[in-house]
């Protein structure tokens, strides 16, 4: 808990002081703004959670959609194209859009199109026209659509208009607030999200005037305790506010107070967005994709309090780990289903509860219900694990993988190794559960053999998911890399766009999230092409309409065949005796050839270790087996499907 004084109201338990619903001076009335580029098939959780507290503490509160009407205004299609765009070179293409209408020119447009000229493709490909175009939508249109948003809204009955700011939210999120704080100077503006996490909203609150108050870090105790004070009309420090002081500056107050109860959240309201999405024409907002709902389980990270991940954003005081008990767990997701017209339900939890495997998931798949949940998951689930998540209906996870080598898994400190991750490939792939995973590159440390190893392993993977590709890793603000230059990345600089976004007056090492690096490059180009190329091909193996890659293994009295058709040849194998055992002991977990002859003595005691090292390094040749660091996994899914 990084709060020290005591807040303004309350509550029952001690460790959560501050927590609870006393009455305030006046009931505000607040709104809270989810404003592009936010996603537009999921309400936006943050502002679902903090509407439900302040009207918890009393107040009231609506939350607006905008991004909804502007993909209503844009069409969804083309709303999505420009809020999914990924790439490589960040060029943050969303957030260039809004500041002009934030700022007015910072960079003149050519020079934004000089540093990533391949815009100009992107742009054509969605909406159909060139760079003038393009202009006018920056300068004419997205301005235009904001002067109907203050138009079109009531900014002056509100007390309080909070904005939440998350990826690529931000100029459009400071735009509007500067255009409310102009036409409403008397209303107060609010900001929060992980856009102002710690000296970034500190930054943008000393410069730019119409943010009234910035809060650092969680909200669920900093915004009531803002509200309750706006409504006694008290300057109290509250943790985690800043606030702009009378001289125009700001007042830095370090970072907001964590609820450690998680069950005393209430559960984040959403029916300001169903409200939009029927109001506005729905099927031109959402464009044919399925609505998601968000569901917050747990925060923090119970790996990363241990061993943070190096590249890993996520800010050390926040990784301490806090999770909801099953029963509530439970009872927030059968409201969600209840009260709202959606099946897929999303987790935006950092990373599963292992304790919820057996409490939550477990009753889950006794429960039997249509639902697809998505969550973040560790690479070191266990076949049965797995198993108890597809019953529970999570069809969807992001395990995590990030690599397929040891060595950098070790640079990472992902707690994984090579054959870890290829396990949870594999009984993903058995029990249909359907993976994100990428091949993250660049961690400094990496040697050749890193890559060519991988490369050489690809091809017998090609049964398995691949990744959705390989690209270097970004350097994000709270890493390890980020806060400790020992870790091998020199001359930390903002990513060269922030200078296309953000006039000069705002320091931009300061409010930049990704940044550009040095580090000793000891990776050749032949060794990182040779992995890329290995990708390639596991992936279009997969995305052409023809019948995927396949290994698997019949069991049949006193034997094992080993069907093959991952080549252009499909093979096959027959194991007899102790060899069927022994590569079916390597099924469910890495072993070591001497516990694999342990596991046969009691069958064959005449076995030797030796031999049956010899049979599981004869199985990787063979390439149905993958070794690591004297352990062996065999490839091979059942074909039976009642394990
Ligand atoms: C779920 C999640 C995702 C999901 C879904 C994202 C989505 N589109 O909805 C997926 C897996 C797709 C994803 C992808 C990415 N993510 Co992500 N993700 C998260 C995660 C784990 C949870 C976010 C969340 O919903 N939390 C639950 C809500 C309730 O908590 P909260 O956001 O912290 O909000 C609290 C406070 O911020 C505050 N607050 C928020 N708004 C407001 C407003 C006001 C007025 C006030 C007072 C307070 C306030 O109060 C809230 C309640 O306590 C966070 C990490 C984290 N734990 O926060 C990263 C995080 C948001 N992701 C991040 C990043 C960088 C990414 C990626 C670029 C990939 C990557 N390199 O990790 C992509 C980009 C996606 C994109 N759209 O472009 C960064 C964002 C940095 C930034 N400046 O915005 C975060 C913070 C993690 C990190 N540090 O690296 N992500
Ligand atoms: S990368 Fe994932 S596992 Fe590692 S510290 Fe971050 S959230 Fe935790």
């Amino acid at each position: 808990m990084t709060g020290t004084r005591p807040l303004l109201s309350i509550g029952p338990k001690p460790a959560d002081a501050g927590w609870a619903g006393a009455t305030p001076a006046r009931p505000l009335r607040t709104a809270l703004v989810n404003m592009p580029w936010a996603r537009v098939d999921a309400p936006s959780i943050q502002c679902g959670l903090l509407a439900s507290v302040a009207r918890q503490h009393g107040h009231e509160c609506e939350v607006h959609y905008l991004n909804l009407r502007l993909a209503a205004a844009i069409g969804g299609s083309r709303y999505e194209a420009i809020a999914e765009l990924q790439s490589e070179r960040l060029h943050m293409f969303g957030e260039w859009l809004f500041s002009y209408a934030a700022f007015g020119d910072v960079t003149p447009e050519q020079e934004y199109f000089r540093e990533f000229p391949e815009l100009a493709e992107t742009w054509r490909g969605i909406a159909g026209t060139d760079l003038d175009d393009l202009v006018t939508f920056r300068r004419e249109t997205l301005p235009a659509w904001l002067e109907s948003c203050l138009d079109g809204i009531a900014w002056r009955r509100y007390d309080v208009v909070g904005f939440s700011s998350t990826f690529f939210q931000n100029t459009a999120t400071l735009a509007l607030g500067r255009m409310i704080k102009e036409r409403a100077p008397e209303v107060t503006l609010v900001y929060g999200g992980a856009n102002f996490d710690g000296e970034m909203g500190v930054e943008f609150q000393r410069h730019l005037p119409w943010l009234d108050y910035v809060v650092s870090g969680e909200g669920d105790v900093a915004f009531p305790a803002l509200l309750h004070a706006i409504a006694a009309g008290s300057s109290e420090d509250i943790p985690g506010v800043s606030r702009r002081d009378s001289a125009g500056g700001s007042n830095p107050a370090g970072d907001s107070e964590r609820l450690h109860d998680l069950d005393r959240l209430p559960v984040p309201d959403y029916q300001d967005y169903f409200h939009e999405l029927a109001r506005l024409d729905r099927h031109r907002v959402l464009a044919g994709t399925a609505v998601k709902l968000p569901l917050e389980l747990s925060r923090g990270c119970w790996w990363g309090a241990k061993h943070h991940c190096t590249f890993c954003g996520l800010n050390a005081l926040g990784m301490a780990y806090r999770a909801k008990t099953g029963d509530r767990a439970l009872t927030e997701l059968s409201e969600l289903l209840r009260d709202y017209p959606a099946v897929h339900i999303e987790a935006v939890d950092n990373i599963l509860d292992m304790k919820h495997l057996t409490t939550v998931c477990a009753e889950l798949a006794g429960r039997r219900w249509d639902v697809s949940i998505f969550f973040e998951v560790k690479a070191n689930l266990t076949r049965e694990q797995l198993h108890t998540l597809q019953q529970a209906g999570i069809h969807r996870i992001q395990p995590g993988i990030e690599s397929l080598s040891t060595n950098v898994l070790r640079l990472m400190r992902k707690g994984s190794t090579s054959l870890i991750n290829i396990r949870l490939l594999k009984w993903a792939r058995y029990y249909g559960i359907k993976l994100d995973w990428n091949i993250l590159t660049g961690f400094p440390g990496e040697v050749d053999a890193d890559y060519t190893d991988q490369a050489r392993l690809i091809p017998q993977l090609v049964h398995l998911q691949p990744p959705a590709g390989c690209g270097r890793l970004w350097l994000e603000r709270f890493s390890p890399y980020f806060t400790d230059s020992s870790l091998g990345m020199s001359n930390v600089r903002p990513r060269a766009v922030y200078r296309y976004l953000y006039p000069d007056r705002l320091d931009h090492s300061k409010i930049a999230y990704f940044f550009d690096y040095d580090t000793a490059e000891q990776v050749g180009r032949t060794a990182r092409e040779a992995l890329v190329t290995a990708v390639d091909r596991w992936c279009a193996r997969w995305s052409t309409g023809e019948r995927r890659p396949n290994l698997f293994y019949q069991r049949l009295p006193e034997k094992l065949t080993i069907i093959d058709s991952r080549w252009d040849e499909p093979r096959k194998a027959v194991l007899t005796g102790w060899r069927a055992a022994a590569y079916e002991a390597c099924g469910d977990a890495p072993r070591t050839a001497a516990s694999v002859r342990q596991e046969l003595s009691t069958g064959s005691p005449a076995v030797t270790v030796e031999a049956v090292g010899s049979f599981l390094a004869g199985c990787c040749r063979a390439g149905v087996m993958a070794a690591d660091e004297g352990k062996f996994l065999s490839l091979a899914l059942p074909e039976n499907p009642g394990w």
